[in-house]
């Protein structure tokens, strides 16, 4: 028999494009059962082509879940992943609630799911969506060269911050288009207005703050890249600086990246691994104006790799930029391949290694 997968948050910006990713990959599912809060509960949403009745989260909605995806607000999760698990269902969660827990695997397929199969809570954790974006192509890249030091500048799609950022940037884009705006100091502060889910301006801007403040100036998304970063390579010690920085950019997130390494690297070798790399293409041709941009990625499954060169100063540091789409890598994709890896485990395949 196939297995039964839920979707809790099904109607969310991400659970929308879970729905489509679904219906897209190979059909290995038995039931997909929708779940939602009550108050989206009855509505009709189609998946592998057919209608689905969402219905409200509850204990009994889990019966008979083999596998349950969540992707929903931490404080959801932490109260319905464990609920999940007692029912007997595997939970694949893309909220913070669980993500460093010590007995919560954070999972990328490409480059740890092996770690999927160690699971004393029932729970897995999907990383947050700027660790995703990137951590494909380091992690191909620390398997060959040895990695010893991330540094990270990001550059966030509004979209991280749900159909609220959307909607913000869109509006203030509105606004500015066809004006002299972005000319003195504050007028399109001025023109916008409220910024909403964003600190400052996003349209004609660039803003140094994502997520939330937290000790000595860092944000939550700064640690997160540190943390996960950690946790997924198995590299307890690695060092990691990241700045994340939001742009007028509605879905796909890049990075620049200053990678260093154990051993000396080249470019060409750099090339050979990326090209080889599962779920990376790379695109490094900038004589011919090739290298990654989100309006290029967005929509895409792959990690985007480009603009790869070996620091001037040091024989052993890569620079690259990379773009992934922080809806589906950095998000709905990722939980659907681990909810395959699960699927395949429990069905005594091979496929979790
Ligand atoms: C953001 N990474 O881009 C967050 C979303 N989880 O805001």
């Amino acid at each position: 028999d196939k297995p039964t997968l839920a979707v809790v948050g099904a109607t969310g910006a991400v659970g929308t494009v879970m729905l489509s990713i679904l219906s897209e990959r190979a059909d290995i599912w038995g039931e997909i059962r929708l779940i939602a809060s009550p108050r989206s509960a009855g509505r009709k949403l189609t998946v592998r082509g057919e209608q689905v009745e969402v219905i409200a989260l509850s204990e009994e909605a889990f019966e008979g879940v083999d596998v349950a995806m969540f992707d929903v607000p931490d404080e959801i999760s932490a109260r319905w992943a464990p609920i999940a698990a007692s029912k007997g269902a595997v939970a694949v969660d893309n909220s913070g609630a669980f993500r460093m827990d010590p007995d919560v695997p954070l999972v990328v397929p490409e480059v740890n799911a092996h770690a999927a199969r160690v699971r004393p809570r029932g729970i897995i954790s999907n990383p947050n969506c700027t660790t995703l974006s990137m951590i494909v192509a380091m992690g191909a890249l620390h398997a060959e060269f040895g990695l010893s030091e991330l540094i990270v500048s990001s550059y966030q799609a509004v979209s991280g911050a749900g159909q609220e950022g959307i909607d913000a940037l869109r509006e203030q884009l509105a606004l500015v288009a066809g004006t002299e705006l972005g000319t003195h100091p504050g007028d399109v502060r001025r023109a916008v207005g409220d910024t909403g889910p964003f600190p400052a301006p996003m349209a004609l801007n660039v803003v140094p703050f994502a997520g939330s403040l937290k000790e000595d100036g860092w944000s939550s998304e700064e640690l997160k890249v540190r943390d996960e970063s950690r946790k997924i390579l198995g590299l307890p010690e690695l060092r990691v600086t990241a700045t994340c920085v939001r742009v007028p950019v509605i879905t796909t997130h890049s990075l620049a990246v200053h990678a260093r390494f154990e051993n000396e690297v080249t470019v060409e070798a750099a090339h050979e691994i990326l090209a080889g790399a599962p779920g990376v293409v790379l695109c490094d041709n900038p004589a011919e104006g090739e290298f990654p941009t989100p309006a290029d990625a967005v929509g895409t499954d792959p990690t985007w790799v480009g603009r790869v060169r070996r620091s001037l100063d040091d024989p052993r540091a890569l620079e690259l930029f990379v773009c992934g789409d922080n809806l589906r890598k950095g998000a709905a994709l990722n939980t659907a391949q681990i909810a395959e890896v699960v699927a395949a485990e429990l069905a005594g395949g091979a496929a979790a290694r």
